[in-house]
């Protein structure tokens, strides 16, 4: 490991400034990224939804369960979706596209479009929105970089994370710990990667510095720089807000066209159906097709008609796209 990393993450007060950051840390804290009514509307939606999902006994959640059931396909080892017994030490809030529309104005505000498309350029979509709940108990994360779905050193970012924050941050309520610069290391580093218990996480601790923040801050980083959620001692729960933006050829963490709710799909303009993945790339990827007649949903640039099975003598019946209402 060289020695003149970086040794804290750097602060912003300004686009310019956070930008420059990114460039020489890949990772930076841009302090009151919100404004104090945006923060306080966040805050009531988010506390009240994740609150309701657990009583509801449709969280998704870490910690001793009262009931529920494991699951295996998420990246948390050991997650459950059910109710817990008291407070999880970890609660994802999933698809928050669907839970209020304070979540899209965010995802879509100028600031954070501003720093997605200087990390990815001007072609990129969201992958994932979602509401991130950490408490006592929560252990240290493995080491990783988000970028660990493309097997080999990357010369640019193809993903990058904003994490909004809506509660103190503190280093002993697992606040994100980085090691600043390790987004511009070589091949032999990050082949080391490859040897841990997945691809992109590290077989061992190295020495990181936490992302101390507060609420209403942003921490904003590089897919390859190197990160961990910090092991929470804290009576304190940390609360944010995930915003995952990638280039358009890697594949969704959410997948968006599939799960956005039929009562928000007619509120979003073309604009956020293009920002949550909804343009086939280049004539490319992510065409969709109606799922019945009357379906409307359809991609920004592009309008599949109905076609099921045709075969003569059957009622089923192509729906050209100018007739489905
Ligand atoms: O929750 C955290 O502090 C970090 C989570 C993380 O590494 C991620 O979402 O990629
Ligand atoms: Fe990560």
């Amino acid at each position: 490991m060289p020695d003149d990393l970086i040794r804290q993450v750097p602060r912003a007060r300004s686009l310019e400034d956070g930008k420059r950051n990114l460039n020489e840390a890949g990772v930076t804290i841009h302090e009151d990224f919100l404004s104090p009514d945006a923060l306080t509307a966040l805050q009531e939606r988010f506390i009240e939804q994740a609150e309701l999902e657990r009583e509801q006994g449709v969280a998704w959640f870490n910690g001793e369960p009262e009931d529920g059931k494991c699951v295996e396909a998420f990246i948390k080892p050991g997650s459950w979706i059910g109710t817990p017994k008291g407070e999880p030490y970890f609660q994802n809030i999933s698809f928050l596209v669907n839970k209020g529309r304070v979540f899209i104005d965010l995802a879509s505000s100028r600031l954070a479009l501003a720093y997605a498309g200087h990390l990815l350029g001007d072609r990129f979509n969201m992958i994932a929105l979602s509401g991130i709940i950490v408490g006592k108990g929560a252990p240290l994360q493995d080491l990783h970089f988000d970028q660990l779905i493309m097997p080999f050193v990357a010369p640019i970012p193809s993903v990058m994370n904003i994490f909004v924050v809506l509660s103190d941050y503190d280093e002993d309520m697992g606040a994100t710990r980085f090691i600043p610069g390790t987004h511009l290391l070589a091949e032999p580093a990050v082949n080391q990667a490859q040897s841990g218990p997945m691809y992109g996480y590290f077989p061992d601790h190295k020495e990181t510095v936490p992302a101390v923040a507060k609420a209403g801050d942003a921490i904003i980083w590089d897919g390859r720089v190197w990160h961990g959620q910090g092991e929470s001692t804290s009576e304190k729960i940390r609360r944010s807000i995930s915003m995952i933006y990638a280039r358009p050829f890697l594949k969704p963490i959410e997948l968006f066209a599939a799960s956005i709710s039929d009562e928000v799909y007619p509120t979003l303009s073309d604009e956020e159906r293009a920002l949550f993945d909804h343009t086939a790339d280049g004539g490319w990827g992510a065409r969709f097709a109606p799922r019945h007649a009357h379906d409307r949903r359809c991609n920004t640039n592009a309008a599949f008609p109905y076609v099921p099975e045709l075969r003569r003598g059957s009622p089923a019946q192509a729906v050209r796209f100018d007739k489905i209402d």
